[in-house]
């Protein structure tokens, strides 16, 4: 990796990862792309900073040639809920995105990292401990994007050599962007209102388990699978990987080892219930582990620790 692009980075994974690739390859070999007027002048006054839409393949082939590229992590995506929202743009984003980022990773012999989802399996996948390679009938739109999208990254792979590798995430959770939309959000949001001392409504019913990680582990996993050694993968795309799974009562009550009088309620959403009860409750990550060595660094404690003090700040500078 020399030169890199990253798309979607004005959203929650893209405002952490390019300043860990800046840090670590320069300011100017990062090529940080939104679709939108960046959130905070950081993106932009750290390194180059452009506006790309991803369904355009041409204007996709002018910044990797302008700027030779030699890496493309291609974030850019529309979350869970808000696909099901708008199938039919979610399609366009996702998977035409993604192919066109194929065809011209092809075409300009760029790696590619694509970053699919706990959303990749459905109701019949095996829930607890879900193996790495397992039964995929995803019954939402954004699933049927994340087991596309994993499929045509292996297919471009063996067809055409495209150095393409990528995880599952689980929900993110993190103090820099928000979430857009997402099954999952209700873990990022919880903190807002925690630290505001107002009570937390929360959309998912209590016992609804799921796989969650922290966005520092989220960029070191990204970051690591990208720098590891190619001879030691087997599976290269959509590798589980996971850091924590809690249920929502967890979390609160987590929050409330640190702010005592935080309380929760619930307003429970049924799509995006719907869709949690169609996912994981926790993953088998080992192949990530014996492929690449990965290892999360954050717990729940450790990450409500982290995430309540930095976010008390964030907040309190505003
Ligand atoms: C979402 O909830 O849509 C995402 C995801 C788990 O892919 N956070």
């Amino acid at each position: 990796m020399k030169r890199i692009l990253v798309t979607g980075a004005t959203g929650q994974i893209g405002s952490e990862l390019v300043p860990a690739l800046r840090s670590r390859y320069g300011n100017a070999n990062v090529v940080a792309a939104g679709h939108k007027k960046p959130p905070h002048q950081g993106v932009v006054e750290e390194g180059p900073y452009i506006t790309l839409d991803v369904t355009q393949i041409e204007a996709i082939s002018a910044v990797v040639r302008d700027y030779q590229i030699d890496t493309i992590f291609h974030l850019a995506a529309l979350l869970s809920a808000v696909s099901e929202k708008n199938p039919q743009l979610a399609w366009k984003v996702n998977m035409g995105g993604l192919y066109n980022i194929l065809e011209v990773s092809r075409e300009n012999n760029c790696a590619v990292f694509f970053p699919s989802s706990i959303g990749a399996f459905g109701p019949n996948t095996p829930r607890d401990n879900t193996p790495q390679d397992t039964l995929q009938r995803p019954n939402t739109l954004y699933g049927v994007c994340k087991v596309s999208g994993e499929l045509l990254c292996d297919y471009y792979y063996t067809r055409y050599g495209v150095d393409t590798r990528g995880v599952r995430y689980p929900g993110l959770i993190s103090y820099e962007t928000l979430p857009g939309g997402g099954t999952t959000d209700y873990a990022v949001e919880i903190f807002y209102d925690a630290v505001a001392n107002k009570p937390y409504d929360c959309f998912l019913k209590p016992g609804t388990y799921l796989d969650m990680m922290y966005m520092p582990d989220a960029v070191r996993a990204a970051i690591e699978l990208m720098e590891a050694d190619a001879t030691g993968l087997k599976h290269r795309n959509a590798f589980n990987i996971t850091a924590m799974s809690f249920a929502p009562e967890e979390l609160a009550a987590s929050i409330q080892t640190l702010i005592p009088g935080f309380s929760m309620r619930y307003t429970v959403d049924p799509v995006r219930q719907a869709i949690a009860d169609s996912w994981p409750r926790h993953m088998d990550d080992h192949a990530a582990q014996e492929e690449w060595g990965w290892k999360p660094q954050y717990n729940l404690e450790h990450m409500t620790r982290d995430m309540i003090e930095r976010l008390s700040k964030k907040l309190e500078h505003r």
